[in-house]
């Protein structure tokens, strides 16, 4: 049985909390393959009493919420310690049971020092500033590929994590006493605020990747979920405007242990428009009414650090793109009810630069920053679609809209958002 991938198409908060807990009821494990608590993944739960629970997901993968499901954070992780049990404290403390969750071995930890420096080299660069969450997650990715990172391993070998530990410090003490004027953190400090939660964390430490594959052996389902997305992609996306991982398909294959060839289906998660948060060229930005239409009735605040995300219309050329890169499926189109009520829906169908149409992302990230969007109106629809649970239960201009998109956006579109919550969701095909 297969490994399916969902990622996120454009530059996050598509929906891909949703897309995972809904299918997590039908896969084994759920396994967070990139990334950490600068993640921020929102799941709406209808209770069996008629009410609806929200819950904020950062560290843990959605998969923690569906009872029999194993979640599981991969290698390609880094782990704030501190979130990963407080949010277990979190989950636990509202009855959702946390005990399945299994860590990888091998993930990254984000030590004190990183989350001052990720801060303090956001003030330094000052209007070149990237607009991080600032979390620690580029720093603890920076020390892994300059391999000075301290992984969760470290943490069960004191002797072995105060070597590293030192070895770190002697390079990043010279940045945050030296550039950044800060006090440079001490040995034994680090040593103690790293071991503070290695004995609760013990049980929960194996060899995931060994653990995926042999589930696979078996039989049985194991579904990636991305956090970000493959515009802040390290490689794919708006570099230097991007996160430090790999959030594409290719990062769920280095991220989990599992082989590309072991990757049945790539799901897509895509919005019906577009939101950004942070710093970064985006061409369909809107910087009038309709954007902020869009983000009052989207509700495009950030999930991790609250900023309100910049809200644009929908851009086939970076759905396309994505499409590309990923080898999507399946698009699952998100949030269309959020376009309810519009005249016409303006869709990016290319861009000019210079004077120049380019149907694809342009390589140069110059002509990205001139890209000016060549806009399709598409009509719009009045009617309340919240309900909808079959694709006809969509008005006809909706549907049209659904298909315009798909011939434009380079993979079928399988699903339909039409609500925040688990069953808001209509199957296409
Ligand atoms: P970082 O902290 O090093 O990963 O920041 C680098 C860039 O990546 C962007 N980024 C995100 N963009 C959208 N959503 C994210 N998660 C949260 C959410 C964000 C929040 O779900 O709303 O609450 O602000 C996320 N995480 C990282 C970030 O904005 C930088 O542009
Ligand atoms: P993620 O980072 O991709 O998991 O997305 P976020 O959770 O950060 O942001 C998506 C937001 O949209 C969340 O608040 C979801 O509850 C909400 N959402 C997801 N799908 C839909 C949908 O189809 N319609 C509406 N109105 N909201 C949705
Ligand atoms: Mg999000």
């Amino acid at each position: 049985m297969p490994a399916i991938a969902i990622i996120g198409a454009q530059w996050g908060d598509e929906g891909k909390g949703k897309a995972t807990d809904l299918l997590g009821s039908s896969v084994d494990y759920v396994v967070k393959f990139n990334g950490g608590n600068n993640a921020g993944h929102t799941v709406v739960i209808n209770t069996p009493d008629g009410k609806q629970e929200k819950y904020a997901l950062h560290l843990l993968p959605s998969g923690i919420l569906t009872p029999g499901c194993t979640p599981v954070i991969g290698n390609g992780v880094v782990v704030d310690l501190d979130v990963l049990m407080e949010e277990l404290d979190g989950l636990e403390a509202r009855g959702v049971d946390t005990s399945r969750l299994v860590v990888s071995a091998s993930a990254h930890v984000i030590p004190d020092y990183n989350r001052v420096l990720d801060k303090v080299t956001e003030r330094f660069l000052g209007s070149r500033r990237l607009g991080t969450t600032g979390r620690g997650i580029g720093p603890t990715y920076a020390d892994k590929m300059n391999r000075i990172g301290i992984r969760i391993q470290d943490l069960f070998d004191e002797k072995i994590l105060r070597q590293k530990v030192e070895g770190a410090l002697e390079l990043k003490a010279q940045v945050l006493t030296k550039v950044y004027n800060r006090r440079a953190p001490l040995v034994e400090e680090t040593v103690a605020e790293l071991l503070k939660h290695a004995d609760r964390l013990r049980p929960m430490v194996r060899d995931t990747g060994l653990l995926l594959n042999q589930a696979l052996d078996r039989g049985e389902t194991v579904l990636l979920e991305a956090g970000q997305a493959t515009l802040l992609d390290v490689d794919h996306g708006t570099y230097p405007f991007v996160t430090s991982s790999s959030a594409t398909a290719g990062g769920a294959c280095t991220g989990s242990g599992i082989p590309p060839m072991r990757m049945d289906q790539v799901i897509g998660i895509v919005k019906a428009y577009t939101t950004r948060v942070g710093e970064g060229p985006f061409p369909t930005e809107l910087f009038d009414d309709s954007g902020e239409h869009l983000r009052k009735v989207g509700a495009e605040f950030g999930t991790t650090t609250g900023r309100p995300r910049r809200c644009g219309w929908y851009d086939a050329v970076i759905a396309r793109y994505a499409a590309r890169v990923n080898g999507v499926t399946d698009f699952v189109l998100t949030k269309l009810d959020v376009l309810t009520g519009l005249e016409q829906v303006p869709v990016c169908v290319a861009y000019d630069v210079n004077g120049v149409r380019h149907d694809e992302m342009p390589v140069n990230q110059t002509d990205f920053h001139h890209a000016v969007p060549i806009y399709e109106y598409l009509p719009g629809w009045w009617e309340d679609i919240s309900g909808a649970r079959t694709f006809a239960d969509l008005p006809q201009n909706a549907q049209d809209y659904v298909r315009a998109v798909e011939k434009m956006s380079g993979a079928r579109i399988s699903a339909v958002g039409v609500g925040p919550s688990r069953d808001a969701t209509v199957v296409v095909h």
